[in-house]
C-alpha cells in the first residue's frame, strides 16, 4: 500500500473518513465545508449528508473501512443524538474506529470545556468548536490515524512474538 508524506505524519493514500450531521439537524452549509477541506487534504471522504442516524454513520464505516467518523451537531440536541455511538460502534466491532464530533454541541452558551469534557466521557476521541481552525483537525486526524496504525503495528508484532516463544 501507497504512503506519502503529510506534514510530519505518514498516511495511507486515500484513508476513508465518514461524515455526516447527525440526527434531526439539517444545518447543511458547515457539512459541504468539511467534505472539502478533507478531501483536499488527501482523505477519501464518504459524506452522508444531514439527519443521519447512529446506525447509518456506523454502517457506511463497516462498508468502507473507514478509520474515522467525523460529526456534526448544530441544533442543540448533539448531547442526546451523540449519546451511545462509541458503545454502539464497540458491538459492531468498530472498536479502534475515531470518532470525532463538532459544532454547537449544547444548547445556548456553556464553557467549552465543559461541553468538551461531556463529549470525551461519552468516548469520543476529540471534539471541536465552531470557530476551531479545520486545517488543525486535519492535522490532528492524520497524527491520530498515524498512531492507530503504528499501535496495530505493535500489537501484531507482539502477537507474533508470543506465538514464537
Ligand atoms: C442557516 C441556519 C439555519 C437554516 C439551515 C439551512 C440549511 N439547510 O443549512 C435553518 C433556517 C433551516 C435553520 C433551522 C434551525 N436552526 Co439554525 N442556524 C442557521 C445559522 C444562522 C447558520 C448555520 C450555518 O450555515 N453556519 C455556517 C457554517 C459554515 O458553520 P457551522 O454550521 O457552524 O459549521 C462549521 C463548524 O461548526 C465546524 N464543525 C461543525 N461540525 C464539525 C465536526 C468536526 C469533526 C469538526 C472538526 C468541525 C465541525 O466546521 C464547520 C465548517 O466550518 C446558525 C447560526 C450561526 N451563525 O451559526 C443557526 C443555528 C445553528 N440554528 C439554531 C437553531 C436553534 C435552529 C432551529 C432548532 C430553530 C427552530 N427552532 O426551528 C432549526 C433546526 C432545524 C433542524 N432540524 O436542524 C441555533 C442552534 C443553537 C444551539 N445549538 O444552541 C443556531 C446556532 C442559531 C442560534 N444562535 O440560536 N437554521
Amino acid at each position: 500500500m501507497e504512503f506519502r508524506l503529510e506534514g510530519n505524519h505518514k498516511i495511507m493514500k486515500e484513508d476513508t473518513v465518514i461524515l455526516g450531521v447527525i440526527g434531526s439537524d439539517c444545518h447543511a452549509v458547515g457539512n459541504k465545508i468539511l467534505e472539502r477541506v478533507f478531501a483536499e487534504a488527501g482523505f477519501h471522504v464518504v459524506n452522508l449528508g444531514i439527519m443521519v442516524s447512529q446506525q447509518e454513520f456506523i454502517d457506511a464505516a463497516i462498508e468502507t473501512n473507514a478509520k474515522a467518523i467525523l460529526i456534526s451537531s448544530l441544533y442543540g440536541q448533539g448531547e442526546l443524538d451523540c449519546d451511545g455511538m462509541r458503545s454502539k460502534c464497540i458491538e459492531m466491532g468498530l472498536d479502534d474506529i475515531l470518532l470525532y464530533v463538532g459544532g454547537n454541541l449544547v444548547i445556548g452558551k456553556t464553557d467549552f470545556k465543559i461541553v468538551e469534557q461531556k463529549f470525551l466521557n461519552m468516548g469520543y476521541d476529540r471534539v471541536f468548536k465552531p470557530e476551531d481552525d479545520l486545517q488543525q483537525a486535519v492535522q490532528l486526524l492524520k497524527k491520530d490515524i498515524t498512531q492507530k496504525k503504528v499501535n496495530a503495528l505493535q500489537a501484531g508484532q507482539d502477537e507474533r512474538r508470543t506465538k514464537a516463544s
